[in-house]
């Protein structure tokens, strides 16, 4: 990160990667996420916000999904804005598909700040975007936001700092602090937008929710001591799941799908 990009994100509560993956890593992650949605794992896609569905099992139905989450690039950003205790939290895959309505934003911040930290992170979110992102297709919008700034509600903090579209190839990356106000912008198009959208958070802080399921392959058996480490603070869909598998023994893919679905009615994340 060069000091400009540190002094960027300080300012405006997001940085851009550009192109953090191309040519053949690009095609090959495309290549998972729609085998995850048409095959592998389409029982797990359920509907999410005005016009999204969602696979928050993504690490687990497609393992793959891995390089993403610690591609190199991404965890040296985070590691200067985050240090050294950062771990996994959430991986949700999600597709937009052509649309026909109106113009839709759902303005929101995912958590508060943590004002104890130096740049008022308590989690972060890598966006992936695995579909070209322009003025005529569906985006992600978020409204600046500087670290000195006082925190407003929604209406002033759009008055005070506008909004930005991103926009830009499939491949693109952004950071952004998920306190600072965003949205999908949701508008008329033909076009499909895929992304693969990763938190992270700090260890010796609380986890950010109970969409993903940590897989035990990543902070059990893992060989390495640092991937069990950063996968390694478990949520409660974690917990509960690992409870299943002692009372039941291994599952097949189809039985832990369908155990995972009843563990996200459970925990208000879908309906039954
Ligand atoms: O899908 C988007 O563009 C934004 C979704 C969002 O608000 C989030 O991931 O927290
Ligand atoms: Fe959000």
């Amino acid at each position: 990160m060069t000091p400009e990009e540190r002094d960027f994100f300080r300012t405006n509560g997001y940085i851009s990667l550009g192109q953090l993956v191309d040519g053949d890593e690009l095609t090959r992650m495309v290549e998972v996420f729609d085998r995850d949605r048409a095959e592998t794992a389409k029982d797990h896609w359920y509907r999410f916000g005005h016009w999204q569905t969602v696979n928050c099992d993504a690490l687990f139905t497609s393992p793959e999904f891995d390089e993403l989450i610690r591609h190199p690039k991404a965890m040296a950003y985070l590691a200067e804005i985050m240090g050294d205790d950062i771990c996994f939290s959430e991986l949700c895959a999600r597709h937009m598909g052509p649309y026909d309505g109106e113009l839709d934003h759902g303005w929101h911040r995912d958590r508060g700040h943590w004002p104890e930290h130096p740049l008022r992170v308590d989690y972060m979110q890598l966006m992936v975007y695995l579909t070209d992102v322009h003025a005529g297709t569906h985006c992600f919008s978020i409204s600046p936001e500087s670290v000195d700034e006082e925190i407003l509600d929604n209406d002033g903090q759009l008055t005070r700092g506008g909004i930005v579209d991103i926009h830009g190839p499939a491949g693109t990356g952004l950071l952004f602090n998920v306190a600072v106000l965003h949205t999908a912008t949701t508008r008329p198009t033909q076009a499909e937008r895929k992304t693969a959208q990763v938190y992270y958070g700090f260890t010796h802080r609380p986890h950010l929710s109970e969409d993903s399921l940590m897989p035990p392959a990543l902070w059990r058996d893992h060989p390495d001591a640092e991937t069990r480490r950063f996968y390694g603070l478990l949520n409660g869909k974690t917990r509960d799941y690992m409870d299943i598998l002692r009372e039941r023994g291994d599952l097949s893919p189809g039985e832990a799908q369908v155990t995972l679905r009843e563990l996200d009615v459970k925990h208000g994340r879908r309906r039954a």
